[in-house]
């Protein structure tokens, strides 16, 4: 296959932008800014970068090749999907087997064999077109669980690219994997990468136990670590570099952000508008099962109704992104969660002053700093969740020093944040009480966490991420 000319080459599901299409059937691209595209975007530009991904619209055509387009310097190339792949390989396998099948099975995850072999096509198409990309010699980067395949598929066609591969959500421990009908192969797609990084040691010695398992692969001893203490699975072609890199975020813009007069006044407002209560609890999550709404939402109906929170004197703001809506489970917990914050207004709230105030959208970045500068707590309760970042904005935007965090032991964020109110979310006096403790801290108790919380954000962010898997990465070529 003829080499493209980009020598930094990012894949990911999705691009950093989204395809409009206009009334007159006009193609129009509209940024989608995330951290990753934040911590990416120097890189991508200073190296003749390109991004590989799905523009986020279900087309005809997949055999069509769109021409590339360039914003800002980075090449943007689409890889199409049409309404089967998305159904099949990203709501299907990507979305109700490995999503449900890596956070604990929370959700019992299902499998189709339709929906693999459509898996395999679009990871297929996906190293295709990075093949077409990249240049002799160019260093790829691909991103997460819908494209395990991708690295193996990359190298068979283009051995002379060094290639990486970041997986952003929990990495499962071997009897959970071991369910799984495509285990071996799903292995293997991932053993084709020069570098495998996960967000946690845990996940790293995960898929070492499974390579050597399924595979028979020459596996390091040795615990991995998260400073350069790598692990090595040694295949017939190569050695793979395995290692924990935890993700973070753009602390110093965030930080600098919520410092904004602008940011201040809203967040007033935001109290004003809710009654100024003495305490406003928050929590900011994709509306996905992994993410323990419904855990919170039960804690606190229990302290209310045991007189431990005041409900005229107390709200609990719930940002839900809307997020897989056609997925049956989570159309399924829409309506659980709806229901429960019905009913916790319906016995304490009042009228024109509900406990529970929820929103099933997504709000502007400016907006969402505004409530975490008015959160006293910020609630993190996930069963399962491969970093969290919301824990680590609300830490970023507290430069104040105010504000108490409660956050689950089953996220990536709570092996750093330790200073945190740690949880365990199965546990539900656990969370009150964590709740409770959060809620009546003093200010100086609340300092002190917090300046320790922030000391860790605020020199582990993402660009650190990125150099620290970049330079493993850059020194397994040659080796
Ligand atoms: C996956 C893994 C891992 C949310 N609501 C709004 C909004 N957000 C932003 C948050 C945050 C992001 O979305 C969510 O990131 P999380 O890390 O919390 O969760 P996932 O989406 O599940 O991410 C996770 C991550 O990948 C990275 O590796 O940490 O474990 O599951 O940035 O701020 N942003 C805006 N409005 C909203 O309403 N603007």
């Amino acid at each position: 296959m003829a080499p493209g000319s980009a020598d930094f080459v990012v894949v990911a599901n999705r691009l950093p932008v989204d395809q409009v299409i206009g009334p007159g059937g006009e193609t129009g691209w509209k940024r989608s800014p995330g951290g990753l595209v934040t911590a990416l975007e120097p890189l991508l530009r200073q190296q003749r970068g390109a991004w590989i991904g799905w523009p986020g619209i279900a087309q005809d055509d997949t055999a069509a090749v769109d021409e590339p387009v360039f914003l800002d310097g980075i090449e943007m190339r689409p890889v199409r999907l049409d309404g089967t792949d998305v159904a099949q390989y990203y709501e299907g396998f990507s979305n109700a087997t490995l999503w449900p099948l890596y956070h604990d099975a929370i959700v019992r995850p299902e499998y189709h064999r339709p929906w693999w072999d459509r898996y395999v096509a679009v990871n297929r198409r996906f190293a295709q077109a990075t093949a077409a990309t990249a240049a002799p010699g160019a260093t790829v980067w691909v991103q997460d669980y819908q494209l395990q395949l991708v690295p193996r598929m990359l190298r068979e066609l283009r051995p002379d690219v060094t290639i990486g591969f970041f997986m952003h959500i929990p990495f499962p421990p071997v009897e959970l994997f071991m369910q799984l009908p495509w285990r071996t192969e799903l292995i293997e797609g991932l053993l084709g990468a020069d570098l495998v990084g996960f967000h946690l040691p845990g996940g790293a010695q995960n898929f070492m136990i499974l390579a050597r398992k399924l595979l028979a692969a020459e596996v390091s001893r040795g615990t991995v670590g998260v400073r350069g203490r790598f692990g090595t699975v040694r295949t017939a072609s190569h050695t793979v570099k395995v290692g924990a890199f935890p993700i973070s975020i753009d602390a110093a813009a965030l930080d600098q952000a919520a410092r904004a007069r602008e940011v201040r006044r809203r967040a007033r407002e935001l109290r004003a508008d809710l009654g100024n209560p003495g305490k406003i609890l928050l929590g900011v999550d994709r509306l996905d099962y992994t993410k323990g709404i419904d855990v919170r939402l039960r804690a606190f109906a229990e302290l209310l109704a045991e007189d431990r929170v005041d409900p005229a004197d107390t709200v609990l703001i719930q940002l839900a992104t809307p997020s897989r809506e056609r997925v049956d489970s989570y159309r399924l917990l829409r309506n659980d969660i709806e229901r429960q914050v019905g009913r916790i207004n319906g016995e304490f709230g009042r009228v024109a002053h509900p406990v529970v105030s929820y929103l099933h959208r997504a709000v502007p970045q400016h907006e969402l700093i505004a409530y975490y500068a008015a959160a006293d707590v910020m609630l993190v309760t996930a069963l399962r969740d491969g970093m969290n970042l919301v824990a680590k904005e609300y830490v970023a935007c507290r430069g104040d020093l105010g504000g108490a965090l409660v956050l689950s032991e089953f996220t990536g964020a709570a092996a750093e944040l330790r200073q945190a109110y740690l949880v365990n979310p199965h546990d539900l006096d656990d969370v009150k009480d964590a709740m409770a403790a959060a809620l009546s801290q003093s200010p100086e108790q609340g300092r002190l966490r917090m300046r320790a919380l922030r000391r860790q954000v605020l020199t582990h962010d993402v660009n650190r991420w990125a150099r620290a898997f970049l330079a493993a990465l850059g020194s397994v070529r040659g080796a």
